[in-house]
């Protein structure tokens, strides 16, 4: 991207409004027309998703489930760019019932709670009433690449497909803090969207930060992504973007912060995405007496974009090789890659710097050296000197699955 011709689109309403005409969301049937399969061959299957492009505001997307909808980056997405199209950036709701349509003269952002003054904030007091901040930056799900988890484990099954990077222009939750004047004793900040829960009694969807989290100057409230405003499905009006952390703190259709005295006692910080404290999260299947920690920051991961496995490359001749990599919570140091099983590693040349929470393209040229199957390994490794692991991520809930990718080839 340019990052030159980046210009926010002003924020008119009738912009805002054409953006937000999204009819029955997730309701809609996918046409037969639309749909060609994709497969992501994974042992103990099913693992063919269609390809819809049946949701608003979004292009060729893998359908994992329609309502609440579940959309994937189709993978090859990753080899054309630096940043996700914003009509192919994954989607994914916990609940149906987030409105199809905003008012946006209408619409307001509430900052409440241990609080001076409670703020009751316009779009146009957002966009005009305060500095503007721009930053790039890798929303990766939780769930990511849960369909690669063996054994298999319930839970939305997403490929590699659940991240998506993009360059987001916002404002600082610190100065709508500062705004509001948060008071002596305050703890922890809690955020909701305007989707509420479908079933009587089902938990409303909320995620909070520490208070000095919260205030560190990076944490964002978006309202554009790669210079236009967010799609619906993706959270317009509004999104918080918590750089470096798992998206599932990224409350999309924010319009609710309650700045609280005490810490968070909401069934998704108490019980909903937790995971074992131990290294890499990993533990053995069956493995009990761990102790279960919040997701917070996401880890370093690369995976090869230009060559698929299956895919027929040259023995004994150079195969040019790229991909994409990302830190996780810092930028990348380095990318290398392997075709002696891990033996040894040569570094890929890193691509344009956009900022150290997005993503960062890599190439090189690989020589397998003789004919029949072989495997092109990729490992990233952050500026916090933190490596990809070597096994493959297990723990009962698929969160922050990772390993060393291997791409599987046939020399000829
Ligand atoms: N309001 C709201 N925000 C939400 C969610 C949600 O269900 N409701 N899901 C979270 C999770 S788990 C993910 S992975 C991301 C997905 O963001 P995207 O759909 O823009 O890619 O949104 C996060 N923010
Ligand atoms: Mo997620």
């Amino acid at each position: 991207m340019d990052r030159q011709k980046f210009v926010p689109h002003p924020m008119t309403r009738r912009n805002l409004l054409r953006g937000a005409g999204a009819g029955s969301l997730g309701l809609m049937p996918v046409p037969a027309w639309a749909r060609t399969m994709v497969d992501f061959h994974v042992p103990g299957g099913p693992s063919t998703r269609p390809i819809t492009t049946a949701y608003p505001q979004k292009g060729p997307m893998v359908l994992q489930r329609s309502s609440p909808p579940w959309l994937e980056t189709p993978f090859e997405v990753f080899d054309k760019g630096v940043f996700t199209p914003n009509d192919q950036h994954y989607v994914s709701w916990h609940w149906a019932t987030f409105p199809s349509e905003i008012d946006v003269d209408a619409f307001r952002l509430t900052v409440r709670g241990h609080v001076n003054q409670t703020l009751s904030l316009s779009l146009n007091d957002i966009l005009r009433g305060l500095p503007r901040v721009e930053l790039a930056a890798v929303s990766q799900c939780a769930g990511a690449s849960r369909l690669y988890v063996q054994p298999r484990v319930a839970g939305a099954q997403w490929a590699n497909g659940s991240m998506s990077n993009a360059l987001w222009t916002g404002v600082r939750l610190r100065d709508v803090l500062d705004r509001a004047g948060v008071k002596p004793g305050a703890r922890v900040v809690r955020f909701g969207g305007l989707d509420e829960a479908v079933m009587p009694g089902a938990p409303k969807f909320l995620k909070s930060l520490d208070l000095d989290h919260a205030r560190d100057g990076e944490v964002m409230i978006a309202f554009a992504m790669n210079g236009e405003q967010l799609p619906l499905l993706n959270g317009f009006p509004l999104k918080l973007v918590v750089p470096g952390w798992c998206a599932v703190y990224w409350i999309k259709m924010l319009n609710d912060i309650e700045v609280l005295d005490k810490p968070d006692d909401n069934y998704w910080t108490t019980t909903g995405y937790r995971m074992p404290d131990t290294p890499h999260g990993t533990v053995k299947p069956g493995q009990t007496g761990y102790k279960l920690v919040p997701v917070t920051r996401i880890l370093p991961r690369s995976f090869v974009t230009n060559i698929k496995s299956g895919d027929t490359v040259k023995a004994g001749a150079p195969t040019a090789t790229r991909g994409i990599s990302f830190g996780g919570d810092c930028g990348v140091a380095r990318v290398d890659l392997s075709i002696d099983g891990g033996q040894s590693w040569r570094p890929a040349r890193l691509g344009d710097d956009e900022g150290k929470y997005g993503f960062r393209q890599w190439q090189t040229e690989v020589t397998v050296p003789s004919s029949g199957p072989q495997s092109i390994m990729v490992r990233c490794t952050n500026t916090n000197n933190e490596t990809q692991p070597t096994f493959p991520v297990w723990n009962p809930a698929g969160y922050m699955f990772n390993t060393i990718e291997t791409t599987h080839v046939i020399a000829a």
